[in-house]
C-alpha cells in the first residue's frame, strides 16, 4: 500500500467517516483572512510552514450532543461570575475531531513527517476542493452520504501525498429547505447573515450587533441542558434531506 492509502486507512481507523487529500497549491484561492464578525481563517503555510499536503477529514455527527457547548464565560453562581474559573468554551465536536486527528498526525510523525491538526484553515471550501462534497445553500459542506451532518478538521503534513479531485456537482439543486427552516431568516441561498444566526448569538451572549428579534428567538429556542451549557442550533443542517434516507426521501 502507498503512504496515501495508509493515511486514509488510519483516518478511517480513527473513526473519520470521510477523508480526502489536497495541497496548498490547490487551496490557494480559499476565503482566507478575516471573517465577518468572527475570527480569522489561516493559510496552511501559516500553520505549518513546510506543509506539502492537507488532509481533510470529517466525523459523522449523528446526535445533537455533538453540538453541546460548555461555556464558562456565563458561569452561573447565583448570578455572579466566578472569577477563579478561567474563561473557556468547549464545543464537544471540536474535542472529538481533534483527538481523532492527532492519531493521524502521530501516524505520519512516526514516519518522519511533521504533521499537525488544524481547525483554522477554511475547512468547508478546502473539503470541496478535494471532493468531499459541495458547499450547500446553507453554506455548509454537503456530502452525498451524510449531507451536512459532518464535522471537519484538517491535518497539515510535510508528506507529499496523492491529491483527490474537486467535487463538481451541486447537490442542492432547487431545494431551499434550509433557507425556509431558519427561524431567524439568517440564510439566503449560499450566504449566512452571521449576526442573525442563533449560533453566533449563543456564542456571543454580550454582542450588541445581534438584532433584538434574533436575541429573543435564541433565548427561547436554544436548549440549555445546564446553566452554563447550550446546544448550538443546527436547524439549517437538520432541514437538509441529503444523506438522511428517511422513508419517501427522493434523495436516497
Ligand atoms: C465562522 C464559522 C461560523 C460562524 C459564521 C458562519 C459562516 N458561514 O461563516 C457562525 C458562528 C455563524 C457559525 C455557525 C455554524 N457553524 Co460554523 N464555522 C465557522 C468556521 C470557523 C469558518 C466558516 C467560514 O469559512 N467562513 C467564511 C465565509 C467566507 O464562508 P461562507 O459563509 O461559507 O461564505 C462562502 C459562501 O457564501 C460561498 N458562496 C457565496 N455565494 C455562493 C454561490 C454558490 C453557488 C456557492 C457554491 C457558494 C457561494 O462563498 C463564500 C466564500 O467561500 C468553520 C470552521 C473552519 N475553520 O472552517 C465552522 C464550520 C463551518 N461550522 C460548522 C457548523 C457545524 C456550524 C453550525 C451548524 C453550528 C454548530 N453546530 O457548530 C452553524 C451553521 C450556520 C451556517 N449555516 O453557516 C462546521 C460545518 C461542517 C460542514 N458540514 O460544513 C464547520 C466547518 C466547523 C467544523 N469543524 O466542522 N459558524
Amino acid at each position: 500500500m502507498t503512504l496515501t492509502q495508509n493515511v486514509k486507512k488510519e483516518a478511517k481507523k480513527a473513526g473519520f467517516a470521510v477523508v480526502c487529500i489536497s495541497n496548498p497549491e490547490m487551496l490557494r484561492d480559499l476565503p482566507y483572512g478575516k471573517i465577518e464578525y468572527v475570527g480569522v481563517l489561516k493559510r496552511p503555510e501559516e500553520e505549518l510552514p513546510k506543509v506539502r499536503s492537507v488532509i481533510l477529514m470529517g466525523v459523522y455527527a449523528w446526535d445533537a450532543a455533538f453540538n453541546i457547548v460548555a461555556d464558562s464565560s456565563k458561569l452561573h453562581f447565583n448570578g455572579k461570575p466566578e472569577s477563579k474559573v478561567p474563561l473557556e468554551s468547549y464545543q464537544l465536536y471540536y474535542q472529538i475531531v481533534k483527538s481523532k486527528a492527532w492519531l493521524v498526525a502521530y501516524y505520519l510523525g512516526k514516519k518522519g513527517f511533521d504533521s499537525v491538526p488544524s481547525v483554522d484553515i477554511p475547512l468547508k471550501t478546502a473539503a470541496v476542493k478535494c471532493g468531499l462534497g459541495c458547499q450547500g445553500k446553507n453554506t455548509l459542506l454537503v456530502t452525498p452520504a451524510y449531507g451536512p451532518r459532518i464535522r471537519l478538521i484538517s491535518v497539515l503534513t510535510t508528506a507529499e501525498l496523492d491529491i483527490d479531485e474537486p467535487y463538481k456537482e451541486d447537490l442542492c439543486k432547487s431545494c431551499e429547505r434550509c433557507v425556509i427552516a431558519c427561524p431567524t431568516k439568517a440564510i439566503e441561498p449560499y450566504k449566512v447573515k452571521v449576526n442573525r444566526c442563533m449560533v453566533y448569538a449563543s456564542e456571543n451572549p454580550r454582542s450588541t450587533d445581534v438584532p433584538d428579534k434574533t436575541r429573543e428567538l435564541e433565548k427561547r429556542l436554544t436548549k440549555r441542558p445546564t446553566p452554563n451549557s447550550f446546544i448550538d442550533c443546527t436547524t439549517c443542517l437538520e432541514a437538509c434531506p441529503i444523506g438522511t434516507c428517511l422513508d419517501g426521501n427522493d434523495y436516497c
